[in-house]
């Protein structure tokens, strides 16, 4: 018998914040390896993640959501995500299950009329609506735009997600293996670390702050014999006032982040974890180069 063919590509994932880009790859690729959030912004910078089958290779890249910016960090993100539509073999375009279509879906509609690459709408989040609408948003969505494919899913409860995988590879062509089987991601765990806490914080502090935080590793070290690991860590923020609420009453939310952060990167790394956090004021970082590239947001 002819041995199948091996087929591969990228495949980048594209949508307004919170439509649940970052979760629907975590769940493909079954690992956590982009934080989530109910906060627009959570995802700043570009991911890569790998799902590897015997006769397939799927390279996902997560982009920050494409929005108005209003600051060079903004500006850098909804860069990263434009040009990305146009380096991949299939675009991925997430929406709400909705009839609705707002200004956010027509802007990036706009943006993929010059690209050329197929594009698959996910209906995300259909946990949240009765079965019987979903012919109706997907019929609402057909007069939007020339979609290669139409799958409705659900990233939080896993529905429909393997039908999802079988229609990416449906448009993407033979190609090699880019990665061994083992390779998952090309975030360096430091990286992967930084963004766990930014996710705690981000998931433990009232809506203003979220924005303007950032996280740096300052030094990670694995103990003799490997039982393990020694992490420093700053929790970067733009105000006085942010660092009072950051830190809490008595310390109990710094503490909180602290607990929350360490159980998840002890599952990541699978070893022990000593985490100490730090909080530092820097004014002004998300209008810094210098800054911004400092923190990781340099891809
Ligand atoms: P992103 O900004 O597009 O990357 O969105 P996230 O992945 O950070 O998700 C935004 C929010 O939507 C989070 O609170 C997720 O838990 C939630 N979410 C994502 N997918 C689903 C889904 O299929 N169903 C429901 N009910 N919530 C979801
Ligand atoms: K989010
Ligand atoms: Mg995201």
């Amino acid at each position: 018998m002819k041995k199948q063919e091996f087929k591969s590509g990228f495949v980048t994932l594209i949508g307004r914040p919170n439509v649940g880009k970052s979760t629907l790859m975590n769940h493909l690729i079954g690992q956590k390896i982009a934080i989530t959030s109910d906060k627009p912004q959570t995802t700043r910078n570009r991911i890569q993640t790998v799902y590897t089958k015997e006769d397939g290779q799927i390279i996902f890249l997560d982009t920050p959501g494409i929005h108005k910016a209003k600051n060079k960090l903004g500006e850098y993100m909804v860069s990263i995500a434009e040009r990305t539509m146009k380096e991949v073999d299939v675009v991925l375009w997430l929406v709400e299950p909705t009839t609705f279509i707002g200004a956010g879906e027509r802007h990036i509609g706009e943006q993929l009329l010059n690209v050329k690459t197929p594009v698959i709408l996910v209906i995300n989040k259909v946990d949240t609506v009765k079965k019987e609408e979903i012919l109706k948003f997907i019929q609402a969505y057909k007069d939007l735009y020339a979609f290669a494919d139409i799958v409705p899913v659900s990233a939080l409860k896993g529905e429909n997600t393997g039908e999802l995988l079988n229609t990416i590879f449906k448009y993407l062509p033979q190609g090699p293996m880019y990665y061994d089987e083992d390779t998952i991601t090309d975030q360096p765990e430091k990286q992967i670390a930084a963004e766990l806490i930014r996710e705690k914080a981000l998931r433990l502090l009232s809506d203003e702050i979220p924005h303007g935080i950032a996280v740096a590793i300052d030094s990670m070290k694995e103990r003799k014999g490997g039982s393990m690991m020694d992490i420093d860590a700053t929790i970067v923020c733009e105000r006085d006032s942010h660092k009072g609420i950051i830190i809490g009453k008595n310390g109990e939310k710094l503490k909180q982040i602290g607990i929350q952060a360490r159980r998840e990167i002890e599952n990541l790394l699978d070893m022990q974890v000593n985490l100490k956090l730090w909080v530092k004021v820097k004014k002004d970082w998300r209008d810094s180069d210098f800054l911004i590239k400092n923190y990781g947001y340099d891809r």
